[in-house]
């Protein structure tokens, strides 16, 4: 039998690092391997959320004995459940749940991180079978190891993750992960059941073609981001363009594509919703760590996404991220519109 195999799974991959450092615990690997676990679940139920209308009508139940409309909740719970009894999360915080959980066990009550999560993203868009992923990010606690878990937990700047990543759920399924050594995606095969290496070393083009926005919103952005949505349709070739606009309302799905492709994803705050829609801890940190780490930016207009110092765990934020030059340019706009 050929056993000549090159290609790392996820667990194989996390355990590899680990030997390059003979002092770690081994506990990040465990969070990401919980992670990976969770996440095939998950895809199994997304898989099936088209046969709704087939097997039964919106109430009917799935094997665990939930609503299977309810895929958001199913998810939050996975996730939640993977994490409360490896032995590696003290506690999380989620979009679903109001408030941060802190897991009340020994074994959790000394364990050295905390995750925040976007279980679903984009779950708006299951009935139309469109990609929708979810969105992690890890944190060092700042409490004491053997106590229990509290809020300032939770609330540090995105700078202060030691891991964050994504899963896609889409035409195939992928787990993309980063630490401040490097960002590398892992592909779901399903012949395995394992999340195989895909994506050695991920590195955001410096430049794209590629921007992603809600037009609809054009005339309720500020007059910078009008300004620089104007200088995308104008491009041509001689100065990089022409650009093309590229939107699916699933933010996993749109950032994927352009921290692979090179391009700038925003979402502006508008007049009505100054702060925009987005969560800066569950949905925008996680993006912006990964993103920085791939040599791309992710600012909120102002300040750098991973400098603000979050007051609320469901604080929302503008949201501008993608390559280098091109957020170099929104920004002129956005400058050039205040003075
Ligand atoms: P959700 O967390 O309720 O799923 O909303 C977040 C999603 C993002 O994935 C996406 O970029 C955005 O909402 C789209 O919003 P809009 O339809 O306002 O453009
Ligand atoms: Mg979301």
């Amino acid at each position: 039998m050929n056993l000549n195999r090159h290609v790392l799974t996820l667990d194989e991959f996390t355990i590899q690092q680990l030997r390059q450092f003979p002092q770690a615990t081994g506990e990040l690997s465990s969070l990401l391997r919980d992670i990976g676990l969770a996440a095939k679940r998950v895809n199994v139920e997304v898989n099936k959320a088209g046969l709704v209308d087939i097997l039964g009508d919106a109430g009917s139940v799935n094997v665990q004995g939930e609503d299977v409309k309810k895929l958001d909740i199913y998810a939050n719970n996975q996730f939640m459940g993977v994490l409360q009894h490896g032995i590696s999360c003290a506690g999380i915080a989620s979009e679903e749940i109001d408030d941060f959980i802190a897991f009340n066990d020994n074994v959790s009550k000394n364990s050295k991180y905390v995750c925040l999560f976007d279980p679903l993203d984009g779950s708006g868009n299951i009935d139309v079978n469109v990609s929708i992923g979810t969105i992690f990010g890890v944190y060092r606690r700042v409490s004491p190891r053997g106590s229990i878990a509290v809020k300032d937990d939770f609330l540090q700047k995105g700078l202060q993750q030691v891991a964050a990543g994504y899963i896609v759920y889409g035409s195939s399924t992928m787990l993309v992960y980063g630490t401040r050594r490097g960002v590398n995606g892992f592909t779901l095969d399903p012949s395995i059941g394992e999340f195989t290496m895909s994506h050695p070393d991920i590195k955001c083009p410096p430049n794209g073609k590629i921007y992603s926005v809600n037009h609809g919103n054009f005339f309720r952005y500020g007059k910078g981001v009008q300004k620089y949505i104007d200088a995308c349709q104008r491009k041509d070739k001689t100065n990089g363009g022409p650009y093309t606009q590229r939107y699916i309302g699933s933010m996993v799905s749109d950032v994927h594509r352009n921290l692979i492709k090179g391009g700038i994803f925003m979402y502006p705050g508008t007049i009505e919703k100054p702060k925009g829609k987005l969560r800066l801890l569950y949905e925008c940190n996680p993006f912006a760590f990964i993103v920085e780490v791939a040599g791309g930016k992710a600012t909120n207009g102002k300040e750098r996404i991973l400098e603000i110092q979050p007051t609320e765990l469901h604080q929302r934020t503008p949201m501008f991220i993608g390559s280098r030059d091109m957020m170099a340019e929104l920004e002129g706009c956005l400058s050039e519109a205040e003075n």
